[in-house]
């Protein structure tokens, strides 16, 4: 028996050749073991993943992430789970490498200090988009350089949760502002924060204002309609946007409920389970982020969000053929956001260069 064709010890990290057809088979070549040469090198490589919380300070940004990284999925050994979350004063990014099923996931959440909390809140998104900008900045340096590495280490905030006040009202002008810019520069997700705070029916009608303001005021959420693919991605995709923004509730404390462990908020009338969609709708956003979105998240990234930059940037640098691939591109710092002007803000890539403009069903 040729060598090549013998079955593969278990360690190998090839995938089995595909098997002899039969008669009937004859035109068969083999392609679909494509999918499973992809997944053995995905596997190998392991996925990075970074995600950005937002918000106004004491809407629980900080307990969210922990509510993440504590839920089943992320079993985690954070020090410092079970006594009170301090304040955030600075933007600060945990990483944490986590293995299931032989995949690994590098995960780095990027938790900021809470804004408008000043008299006068002009500008305070420079500093969040000047981290996402500086993201960029870096991936783009490492990528123009000759002699780059195999793999360029991606810092570059694919998903950004913004957390909304429970108001029960409207989206605030803040909030708008804020995420008119946002949006521009990096995939959002907004939320209602401490849904806790809302009746059913409340939470209801507040999704629903809220929708109303992101459509008046042309703020494209994720998953942004135009870069649904297919049918199935427009069917998936409208019925998240239905749901969007999640009415969230964080917590970092276990419970014991009809004797299983919960995560949850213990109040007089009974625990909050954050798990439970009958409570809240966390779940959904920890689906969005990790089981069903994770991989088109960085797609969008990639090729729109950091395609503006880089585009933006090259332009800004005065390209200049100087041989074949070269780029002189000046390592500078990165664009700031202080000035409107210097974010690539007007620019959108499409993913695809197919019509979307028949998008509306
Ligand atoms: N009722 C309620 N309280 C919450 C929720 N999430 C966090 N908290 C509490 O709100 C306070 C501020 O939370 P923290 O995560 O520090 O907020 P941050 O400033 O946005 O990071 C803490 O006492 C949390 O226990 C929630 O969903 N519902
Ligand atoms: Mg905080």
């Amino acid at each position: 028996m040729d060598p090549l064709r013998q079955p593969p010890s278990p360690c190998s990290s090839r995938p089995s050749s595909p098997r002899t057809p039969s008669c009937e088979m004859l035109g068969y070549v083999g392609i679909e073991a494509v999918l499973d040469q992809l997944k053995i090198k995905a596997m190998k490589m392991g996925f990075e993943f970074n995600i950005m919380v937002v918000g106004q300070s004491g809407l629980g940004k900080s307990t969210m992430v922990n509510t993440l990284f504590k839920s089943k999925m992320w079993k985690s050994t954070l020090p410092g789970l079970g006594v009170p979350t301090p304040k955030t004063l600075q933007l600060q990014s945990v990483t944490h490498v986590i293995e299931e099923k032989g995949v690994k996931l590098k995960l780095t959440v990027t938790d900021t200090p809470g804004f408008g909390d000043q008299i006068n809140n002009d500008k305070c998104w420079d500093p969040i988009l000047g981290y996402i900008n500086e993201q960029y900045e870096r991936y783009l340096q490492e990528e123009i350089l000759i002699t780059r590495q195999r793999h360029i280490p991606d810092t570059r905030v694919h998903c950004c949760v913004y957390f909304v006040p429970p108001t029960g009202h409207c989206l605030r002008p803040l909030d708008i502002e804020f995420l008119q810019r946002l949006c521009q520069t990096v995939n959002v997700v907004p939320v209602i924060a401490r849904a806790d705070s809302l009746t059913i029916e409340e939470r209801e009608a507040f999704r629903r204002r809220i929708q109303h303001n992101l459509r008046t005021h042309c703020i494209e959420v994720y998953p942004q309609k135009c870069f649904d693919e297919d049918i199935n991605d427009r069917i998936l995709n409208s019925k998240i946007r239905e749901r969007i923004p999640f009415a969230v509730v964080g917590a970092d404390r276990e419970h014991l409920v009809n004797g299983r462990c919960v995560l949850g908020r213990k109040t007089k009338w009974g625990i909050i389970e954050v798990e439970n969609m009958a409570h809240c709708e966390f779940p959904l956003l920890r689906d969005l982020l990790i089981r069903t979105h994770l991989q088109d998240l960085k797609d969008i990234t990639h090729n729109v969000h950091y395609e503006n930059y880089r585009v933006f940037r090259l332009n800004k640098s005065h390209v200049l053929p100087r041989g074949p691939g070269w780029v002189n591109l000046a390592p500078g710092p990165a664009p700031s956001p202080a000035s409107p002007q210097a974010t690539p803000r007007t620019m959108k890539v499409c993913r695809w260069t197919q019509d979307n403009s028949d998008d509306e069903y």
